[in-house]
This record gives C-alpha cells, sequence and structure tokens, in this order.
C-alpha cells in the first residue's frame, strides 16, 4: 500500500505585541514646594534624591517632564497616588498620563 502523507509542512508563527506603555507625566506649579516635589517623586517612583531633583526642575522650567513608563494600570495608579499625596498637604501638585507613541 502506498503511504500518504497527511502532516502540514507549514507553522504558524505567531507575533505577540507588546502592550503600548503610558508615560507619567509630572506638571509644574506655583505652589507645590520644591522639596515637597522631590519627596514624593523618591517616594512613589524610587528616584534616587539626584534624579527626582532633576525632573523636579525640568518640570519648574519647561511646564512638564516626564516621569517614567509604565503599563496603562501601573501608570495610572502612580499618578493618581503621587496626586493624592500633594492633595493630603493641599497642594495642587499634579501627575497625569498619557500613551507613548
Ligand atoms: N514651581 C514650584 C515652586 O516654585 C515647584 C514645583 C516644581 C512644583 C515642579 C511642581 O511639578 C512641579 N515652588
Amino acid at each position: 500500500m502506498i503511504d500518504t502523507v497527511t502532516t502540514p509542512k507549514t507553522k504558524v508563527l505567531t507575533k505577540t505585541e507588546r502592550p503600548r506603555l503610558h508615560k507619567v507625566i509630572l506638571v509644574n506649579d506655583d505652589y507645590t514646594p520644591r522639596e515637597f516635589v522631590v519627596t514624593v517623586l523618591k517616594a512613589e517612583f524610587r528616584m534616587t534624591e539626584d534624579q527626582a531633583h532633576k525632573v523636579m526642575i525640568t518640570a519648574h522650567q519647561r511646564g512638564v517632564c516626564v516621569v517614567a513608563v509604565f503599563t496603562k494600570d501601573i501608570a495610572e495608579t502612580k499618578a493618581t497616588r503621587a496626586t493624592d499625596a500633594g492633595r493630603a498637604k493641599g497642594y495642587p501638585l499634579l501627575f497625569t498620563t498619557e500613551p507613548e507613541e
């Protein structure tokens, strides 16, 4: 009897796309003390004093500064927590998020 080959010779290769990352953005204001902004950046984003100071100064001078990128959920949670830390002290400190290009 003649054997018939029935095994397919093609393989499907699935490409998984990475989830889009979201930026957390620090927004400048005229009231929040610089040192408090640095404290929040260190606590919520695990930055060193040096890193936090550079980000704070950039937002102070340019209006905004990208703090870090995360998946959507984590970016939103961190932005909310950091904004709430300011609100708890009566400061208008604001962190927002936006998707990366
Ligand atoms: N502009 C504030 C001040 O002069 C300091 C500050 C910096 C506030 C960055 C918010 O995102 C900010 N006291």
